[in-house]
């Protein structure tokens, strides 16, 4: 493939996993739309399906296009391998399938998005795991021992947006001779990557900034050799939650100007998060850009821009819906990541099967409004927002 790992992020954004096709000299990666494909003989058939030559036999194992997707996953986090799911939850799924055993025990640092939350503790402790909440990076080394096989972070934490010290989780882990993952669909590896910090498994639902624009559901999972052989024969080959060639183009298309993308989600989100600081309507504000943020020393050290997603405090479940209801230019949706600004409450929706007690300890309050700031200009968000606050201070008004 047309690039080597001496090139700069942005280079690698454009050429890593692109190659002309070697069928036809196709310049954009052709989507390789087919489930199956010959081999000649049997006897290459039978070297294929034993491992004995390389090359495409079946799409829920390889296909060419999603195979340039994660080329090009991998080369951005700076891994050796990355192997593709149908969504973010099938490389969860994946991972936990592959890795643990009954008896083992994860720790996560919380919160995590819901879903992530959601398997664990409704299907891996099925499989008898033990499932351990960390609120922070000294409880990881609290909580750690000879039986913890996984640590699961996520930074910026959905939807808190907590910061979490990847170093010191990976320094947690290589004590006890566990494994990291650290779910980097938040930062991406335009603005942290995870590996460079000691962490063992990147994970991403691609659905969201890899892809960038709102139209493709995906995950990705990157990391050593040898762990991604286990991922792919086990999580992909028997699990089976294979990435389709449709999306894998969307996403190699959209990965080209992922770090064009972020410096625009970042300046948006920074510019929004100065906007409103002490804004009388706000209870909290969570931006890791603003100095006042707890992580905000460890975000600026392993972080080379602060993200993309906003969130605030409006104190009550009732406020927070009115602020919502008066967005023109956050539709207000589920996801992130997009080119477009989305908004949601988290608590009623992302993580609502966490129940309230969880949902509190987590900080995910009923007042808790997640903004993901899409490219447009800032100057526009920052009105539509001051002017939705504008209809919470009013609406408070006349009830008091
Ligand atoms: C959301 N999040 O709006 P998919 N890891 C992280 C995520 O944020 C998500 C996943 C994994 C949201 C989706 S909620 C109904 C919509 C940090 C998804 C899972 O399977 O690709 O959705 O990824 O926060």
């Amino acid at each position: 493939m047309s690039h080597n790992s001496d090139h700069a992020f942005r280079t690698r954004a454009v050429h890593a996993g692109h190659g002309l096709d070697p069928a036809t000299g196709a310049h954009a990666t052709p989507i390789y739309a087919t489930s199956t494909f010959g081999y000649g003989s049997a006897e290459r058939g039978a070297r294929l399906f034993a491992g004995e030559e390389a090359g495409f036999f079946y799409s829920r194992l390889s296909n060419p296009t999603v195979r340039a997707f994660e080329e090009k996953v991998a080369s951005l986090e700076g891994l050796p391998d990355a192997v593709a799911f149908a969504s973010g939850m099938g490389a969860v799924s994946a991972l936990c399938l592959t890795l643990l055993r009954p008896g083992d025990e994860v720790i996560f640092v919380a919160p995590l998005y819901g879903g992530t939350t959601g398997f664990l503790h409704e299907v891996a402790a099925r499989f008898g795991v033990t499932v351990r909440e960390a609120a922070d990076e000294a409880a990881v080394e609290a909580l750690s021992g000879p039986a913890t096989r996984l640590i699961w972070v996520e930074t910026p934490t959905n939807p808190a947006l907590d910061i979490v010290d990847l170093a010191r989780v990976a320094r947690a882990a290589q004590a006890c001779g566990a494994l990291t993952v650290a779910d980097n669909t938040f930062s991406t590896p335009a603005l942290t990557r995870p590996a460079e910090h000691g962490i063992d498994l990147v994970m991403h639902s691609a659905t969201k900034y890899l892809g960038g624009h709102g139209d493709a559901i995906g995950g990705v999972v990157a990391g050593s050799q040898d762990l991604l052989a286990e991922l792919r024969g086990i999580g992909l080959r028997h699990v089976g939650a294979a990435l389709g060639p449709f999306e894998a183009y969307l996403f190699l298309r959209g990965m080209k100007t992922l770090p064009l993308r972020m410096q625009a989600h970042c300046e948006g989100a920074q510019t929004l998060a100065e906007a409103l600081a002490g804004h009388p309507a706000l209870h909290a504000l969570h931006y890791p850009g603003l100095p006042g943020h707890p992580g905000h020393a460890v975000a600026a050290r392993q972080m080379s821009g602060f993200g993309g997603l906003v969130s605030l405090d409006l104190g009550s479940q009732g406020a927070a819906f009115t602020f919502l209801n008066h967005l023109r230019l956050f539709t207000q949706a589920v996801s992130l990541g997009d080119v477009e600004s989305l908004s949601c409450h988290p608590g009623s929706t992302t993580h609502h099967l966490l129940g309230e007690k969880a949902l509190r300890r987590q900080g995910v309050t009923p007042g808790l409004v997640r903004l993901s700031v899409g490219i447009e200009e800032p100057r526009d968000l920052v009105r539509d927002v001051l002017d939705a606050l504008q209809h919470v201070q009013r609406a408070q008004f006349q009830t008091t």
